[in-house]
């Protein structure tokens, strides 16, 4: 047993070729094990096992750093990097990060999640390096073939020539993202154009080596042999197969990204109801048949978005362009501007790398672009990089915008048609997980937000903290007054004379969110008000349910603020 044997990734410099196949099949089993039974990403961490042991064969973390791009498949890594143990607890709550994360290991040099991040940053850090006459060390980023379509890895391959530095690019190049990626990069990767390939890379300055098989580990071995010898920026090109070693993995690529979700044995809190995008992706069905305006967009999120549907229905109508955020959301305005009503579906944390185009293609021009607003909220175990916290407080902020929260299928329903007739932008944010009541009829009934006033406490809610508000009214030994608010905005105006106590709760960031802006809408209320969301701190991975009430606005949080005296 080689595994067991590792104390510090040094160790792995000196071991042979056998010894480093021997590592990996050790490693393999490990991440197979543990990962199928603890849930996690899996399919990503079992191409990169052979990478991950030869580059720490070739490469000395006391002088040399490696920066992941996207970061899901670190696995291999962590175990070697001393949390072999931990790898049991990933991405639990109080357990190691399912990404690479700075304040978690010294051998973690960048934290990674959102992709196309990591050519920039170790050029930064090679950058650094030549600054202060370290010419000894090696700068390396891994970047899959779907991170490479982000658009930050051509802004840094248009940079990288500058300054020759010491950066070693691996492009792993196993032809999928979470689902089968999009673009001319890919036609070339997957048709094998090797020639093309290669003069493309080396058109941007750097030396290029492949593609070579990057399971196996003496030819690994002899293409690192060779780079170290090249000074300046260099690109190695891999081809490896996502799920390596696990058969069902390799034969469902798209299904085994991420376990938790499929694979692990374990009772789904509310197995009946649907999953938000499941119900979004139904909806958007039955909008675009009745609709022949509606286009839909997509980066690269097709099957978690519940978009691939209406993608084999509409083909020529519904596109997933790559990850690209930025691109998918001027891409939709463009189309609003000749009639269409495009539906951009992006997550919450990917929506922050569109901002300028929000404002600047979108909201000033008053387009109709309907931004379908995935996992807002906290999404538990992906963590800080992933929560969708800032949504309402970025958008509440640009004119034109008006903003959803539904708590419900018949919400989002309702949201989804509105947003065809609306004739401006429109957001509407929906969190992960299962929907509590995912029924819908196309009869809309709208939200009056009534008030039944009898009590002294009002608790205003928006979204699916609306159900956590409907949830404390079963356990509340305090009588209060509830009430939920779709629109977040225009913020609707409410008699609040009754009040002298107002509660806010919502899935998101406290600043600049929707209990503020309602506060503010409101400068004369008598009453005092407390709001309840995510506090101005960074949330960690986790169970959802702990994380709820970690940042106070689970069901204990909202029943302490109802029984509190202040
Ligand atoms: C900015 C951004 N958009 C979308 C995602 C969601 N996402 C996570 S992994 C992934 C696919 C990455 O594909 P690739 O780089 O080829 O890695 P592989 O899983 O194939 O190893 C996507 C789209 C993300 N992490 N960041
Ligand atoms: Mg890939």
């Amino acid at each position: 047993m080689f595994l067991d044997k590792i104390q510090h990734p040094t160790d792995i410099q000196s071991l042979n070729a056998n010894e480093l196949i021997e590592l990996s099949a050790e490693l393999r089993e490990y991440i197979i094990e543990t990962i199928l039974h603890n849930g996690g990403h899996f399919a990503a961490n079992l191409g990169v096992i052979e990478l991950t042991t030869v580059l720490l064969n070739q490469f000395n973390l006391n002088l040399d750093q490696i920066v992941w791009d996207v970061g899901h498949q670190s696995y291999p890594y962590k175990v070697l990097t001393q949390r072999k143990e931990e790898l049991k607890s990933i991405r639990n709550f109080n357990g190691i990060s399912g990404f690479p994360k700075i304040e978690e290991s010294n051998f973690d040099h960048f934290g990674t999640g959102h992709s196309s991040t990591a050519i920039s940053a170790s050029m930064g850090m090679a950058q650094a390096a030549k600054i202060n006459n370290e010419p000894n060390r090696n700068f390396i980023a891994v970047v899959g073939d779907g991170a490479l379509t982000g658009g930050m890895s051509y802004e840094a391959l248009n940079n990288i020539a500058n300054g020759n530095l010491n950066i070693t690019i691996i492009l792993n190049d196993n032809q999928i993202g979470i689902d089968p990626n999009t673009g001319a990069l890919n036609q070339h990767l997957t048709n094998q154009d090797d020639a093309q390939v290669k003069s493309w890379f080396e058109w941007f300055g750097l030396k290029y080596t492949g593609p070579i098989d990057g399971h196996n580990v003496i030819d690994l071995l002899s293409a690192f042999e060779e780079l170290k010898k090249i000074q300046g920026p260099k690109i190695l090109h891999i081809k490896t197969i996502k799920g390596k070693g696990y058969l069902p993995a390799e034969k469902e690529q798209t299904k085994y990204h991420s376990t938790n979700k499929f694979v692990k044995i374990q009772p789904d809190d509310n197995p009946i109801s649907k999953k938000w995008q499941d119900v979004f992706g139904e909806i958007l069905i039955e909008l675009a048949t009745e609709y022949t305006q509606v286009v839909g967009i997509t980066p690269a999120m097709p099957s978690s978005c519940g978009m691939q549907k209406a993608m084999d229905i509409f083909p020529d109508r519904f596109f997933d362009v790559g990850i690209s955020e930025q691109h998918a959301v001027t891409f939709a305005a463009g189309l609003a501007t000749q009639g269409k009503i495009p539906f951009v579906n992006i997550y919450s944390t990917f929506l922050q790398r569109a901002y300028d185009q929000i404002i600047h293609d979108v909201a000033i021009q008053n387009l109709p672009v309907v931004f379908c607003i995935d996992r807002a909220g906290l999404v538990g175990e992906d963590g800080p990089t992933h929560h969708g916290a800032f949504d309402i407080s970025f958008l509440n902020c640009i004119p034109n915008i008006e903003i959803f929260a539904p708590k419900n299928a018949q919400e989002l329903y309702n949201n989804l048609k509105y947003a065809i007739s609306a004739g401006k932008p429109i957001a509407i944010r929906y969190p992960k997980g299962s929907v509590k009541n995912d029924s819908w009829s196309n009869q809309i009934t709208k939200t009056e937000n009534i008030i039944d006033i009898s009590n002294k406490t009002l608790v205003i809610s928006t979204g699916i903290a609306s159900n956590f508000v409907d949830a404390v009214k079963l356990v509340s030994s305090t009588p209060f007054d509830a009430v939920h608010i779709n629109q977040i905005k225009p913020i609707p105006q409410l008699n609040l004379s009754n009040y002298s106590k107002i509660i806010t709760v919502e899935d998101g960031s406290i600043i600049g969110g929707f209990g503020q802006s309602l506060k503010m809408a409101h400068s004369n209320s008598q009453g005092s008000w407390l709001h309840l969301g995510i506090p101005d701190k960074f949330i960690p991975h986790g169970n959802n349910e702990n994380l709820y009430d970690l940042a106070g606005y689970g069901i204990n949080g909202i029943v302490s603020a109802i029984e509190s005296n202040q």
